[in-house]
């Protein structure tokens, strides 16, 4: 059974937000905005349904999804696309494809020492977040 992900966590740590955020083409003064944010994440399951929402002052972001099974998603107030979006559970980790407009586009999430890792990519881009617990 994988280490729960479920609860509210804070970031402790972002390494090549900025990268990701190119990469996704947003423009200079969100970036910096964005940069700056204390982001908490807020996870829920019932089931194979999950709700991760990442959470700031500035906006927040709702992703609901039903593992193995590909949804629409869209990122609104993100970079506003439409991708399809699978998550699975790969060993210890949640992973989730999106596909779209932009290659080589997910992340992952794990548990490690207590932490909340998470891993955004995008086209060669990689960024790190490491949450702990509220
Ligand atoms: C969500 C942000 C930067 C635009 C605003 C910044 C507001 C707060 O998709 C994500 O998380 C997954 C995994 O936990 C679940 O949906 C990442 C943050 C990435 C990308 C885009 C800057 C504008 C950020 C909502």
């Amino acid at each position: 059974m994988p280490a729960s992900i479920c609860g509210a966590w804070e970031l402790i740590s972002n390494v090549n937000f900025e990268g990701y955020m190119v990469a996704l083409g947003i423009g200079p003064y969100l970036r910096k905005i964005a940069l700056k944010l204390k982001l908490r994440k807020v996870i829920e399951q019932h089931g194979d349904q999950y709700v991760i929402k990442t959470v700031s002052p500035f906006r927040n972001y709702t992703f609901s999804f039903k593992l193995n099974q590909e949804f629409e998603e869209f990122t609104q107030g993100l970079d506003n696309r439409h991708v399809k979006s699978l998550v699975t559970w790969e060993g210890n980790k949640l992973v989730c494809v999106q596909t779209g407009e932009k290659k080589n586009r997910g992340w992952t999430h794990w548990i490690e020492d207590d932490k909340l890792h998470l891993e955004l990519y995008c086209e060669g881009e990689l960024c790190r977040q490491v949450f702990k617990k509220k």
